[in-house]
């Protein structure tokens, strides 16, 4: 599956899907097919950018941040990752692999927060640019099952901030992705996080080769 201009995948769903396992083991497949990629994440990804992710992730100072900030940190983090790192690779070639991008932003900030929809579609196409992926895969649970799963692994550097929204919160983050899933088809695939690991990737294989076919 050689094309001009590599392929942009996108995972998303809500915390504790399986998004990092399946994108480990999406590299490795690429890896053995001898196709070059490369994965990283949201926020983050650049130098700069992991300091964005670091502030509204894990901000615990008096002074709150507020949604619209949160918003803006979110894509102030894409605007500096999708020129520095993701644009550049896919113009190489490289296909990239990334954990989380701009439908998290309408999940999270849109469904879950409540900002303006149409304000936040504007923002995400400004700050992506031309960076709009060719397939994005949501796996899909109900949050109590991601969570329990998240909660069951070693803390590292605290629980988030949105980890300790509501679970309220959380369900509608998890059909603000369903939502989007129903308006574009053709891009955002959803995959139930249910099954067994190795079962979900050999789903979300064929969904890169039928991408791959089609753009061909
Ligand atoms: N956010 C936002 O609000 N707006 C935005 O625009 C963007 C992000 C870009 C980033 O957190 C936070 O930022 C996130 C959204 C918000 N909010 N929260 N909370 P993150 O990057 O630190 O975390 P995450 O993206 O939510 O992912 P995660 O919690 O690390 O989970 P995951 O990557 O989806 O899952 P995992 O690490 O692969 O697996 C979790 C556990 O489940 C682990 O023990 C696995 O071994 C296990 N697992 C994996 N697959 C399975 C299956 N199939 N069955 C059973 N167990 C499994």
């Amino acid at each position: 599956m050689k094309l001009n201009k590599g392929l942009f995948i996108t995972f998303e769903g809500p915390e504790g899907a399986g998004k990092t396992t399946q994108l480990e083991m999406l590299r490795t497949y690429f890896e053995n097919s001898d196709l070059s990629c490369i994965v990283t994440r949201e926020p983050g990804g650049t130098p700069m950018a992991e300091q964005f992710r670091q502030l509204v992730k894990h901000h615990d100072e008096d002074e709150p941040i507020f949604n619209e900030t949160e918003l803006l940190l979110f894509a102030a983090s894409r605007a500096q990752h999708v020129r520095y790192i993701i644009f550049p690779a896919l113009q190489c070639g490289t296909n990239v692999l990334c954990d989380r991008f701009y439908d998290s932003t309408t999940a999270y900030q849109g469904y879950g927060r409540k900002i303006n929809l149409d304000f936040i579609k504007i923002l995400n196409r400004y700050a992506a640019g031309e960076c709009i992926p060719d397939l994005t895969i949501v796996l899909d649970l109900p949050p109590e099952s991601g969570l329990k799963r998240v909660s069951n692994r070693e803390v590292v550097n605290g629980y988030d901030r949105l980890e300790q929204e509501e679970m309220s919160f959380h369900r509608m983050v998890r059909n603000g992705f369903l939502k989007i899933a129903e308006q574009e088809p053709e891009r955002v695939k959803v995959v139930s996080a249910l099954a067994p690991p190795e079962e979900i990737h050999c789903k979300i294989v064929r969904l890169v080769e039928d991408v791959v076919e089609k753009i061909r």
